[in-house]
């Protein structure tokens, strides 16, 4: 070899880990590759699928599909808002099947660990599972509920369960957009039941309400004080009290709990016509008390079908959620429209400095978004 084919730079103290030298290039025996004038190169084909693609995907239980179908529906990009809605037209005709549920309680009620254990059972009866989540957090922080994957570790390895972290908000409608539009998904892919947990902290669980058949709301003990500062507000959204972590020494306490929010419930207004809503105990670390949940939704969905009571608040919320949408619309493009931006700073601090009234200023407002050009 001869002296310029050695390395550029070598550790002269450590001679025998570096290479010493560089073999030369091979040359190509025959015809040299030569690239004709105006050759035009093709793009390569874009790694997207097709909507046809993603509907018989999603269809036939490809869970790959699945999850870029969601993707897609949770995408933020305007060119990929028509895309999802073409996919969704698509799929909604195999829509609806699945019984949709709800779960909220505050923060540590122990909703995700109820979901695994919840799930885990309905997959062992052979049932498919979907399980979503809004965090109305993380319009905020823009995160999603990370640790909940972590949390419910059993599910999401079962082949009859599918989790989906929540969204984050965007443009183009709220994460309730989003999470309704990803349970279409999950019952096109032939999902049974789909369980969506929100943290119980002000608009989520109205907001969830509106989009399941059925809604529960899972409490600790200790109430007693706890109970009289609850807002009466959420449990009359509520088919069902779950006492939970009723085990060990709290077994007793879950009981006396169980009784107080009965009692309270017998006094409520039903959250859904025709249906007594009671309290129960359960513990998802023994099991306890988790099947007779699932025989409590099923008596709500038998006596909910034959009543009509159950088709009517589905239509009831396909109906709603064309106003919903409005609202998120309207909103998205009034913050965004330019001029408004551009003027709202200064009508802000004239308000707060008492040279305007907000009704002037807003009128101002809607006045340049209604006339202004985009
Ligand atoms: N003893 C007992 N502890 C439980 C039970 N279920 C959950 N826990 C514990 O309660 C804590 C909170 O549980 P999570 O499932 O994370 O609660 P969460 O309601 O989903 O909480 P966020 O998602 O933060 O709102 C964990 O430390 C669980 O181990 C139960 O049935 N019995
Ligand atoms: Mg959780």
């Amino acid at each position: 070899m001869s002296e310029d084919l050695k390395p550029e730079w070598s550790d002269p103290n450590e001679p025998d880990k570096f290479s010493k030298l560089i073999k030369r290039g091979q040359e190509l025996e025959g015809q040299p590759v030569t690239i004709e004038k105006n050759t035009v190169f093709q793009k390569r084909k874009s790694m997207e699928p097709t909507i046809e693609e993603l509907v018989h995907g999603v269809l036939t239980g490809n869970r790959g599909q699945l999850a870029r179908a969601i993707t897609l529906v949770e995408s933020n990009a305007e060119q990929h808002f028509h895309k999802a809605q073409e996919l969704l037209q698509k799929l909604l005709a195999h829509s609806g099947k699945a019984i949709r549920i709800g779960i909220t309680g505050v923060p540590g009620a122990g909703k995700s660990t109820f979901i695994e254990a919840f799930g885990t059972y309905l997959c062992d009866l052979g049932l498919r599972v979907a399980v979503l989540a809004i965090d109305p957090s993380s319009s905020l922080s823009g995160g999603s509920i990370l640790g909940d994957k972590t949390r419910m570790e059993q599910l999401s390895r079962n082949p009859r369960a599918f989790i989906r972290p929540s969204p984050t908000a965007g443009k183009l409608g709220g994460v309730h957009r989003k999470t309704r539009e990803s349970m279409l998904i999950c019952e096109a892919a032939g999902f049974d039941v789909i369980l969506i947990e929100t943290v119980g902290v002000g608009q989520s669980e109205v907001i969830i309400r509106d989009m399941v058949d059925f809604f529960m709301l899972l409490v600790l003990t200790g109430a007693g004080d706890e109970l009289q500062g609850m807002k009466k507000g959420i449990m009359e959204l509520a088919d069902t009290v779950l006492v939970h972590k009723a085990d060990g020494a709290n077994k007793e306490k879950a009981e006396q709990t169980r009784k107080e929010y009965s009692r309270i419930l017998h006094f409520l207004q039903p959250a859904t016509k025709g249906w007594a809503s009671k309290a129960y105990t359960c513990s998802s670390l023994t099991g306890e008390g988790i099947k007779e949940v699932w025989d409590v939704i099923k008596d709500f969905e038998l006596k909910g079908k034959s009543s009509g009571v159950f088709a009517e608040r589905r239509k009831g919320q396909q109906r709603d959620w064309i106003y919903s949408l409005i609202t998120d619309q309207l909103h998205y493009s009034f913050f965004h429209h330019p001029e408004v931006k551009l003027k709202l700073p200064q009508l802000e601090n004239e308000v707060m400095a008492g040279e305007k009234t907000a009704a002037t200023a807003v009128d101002i407002l809607f006045h340049t978004f209604l006339s202004g050009k985009k």
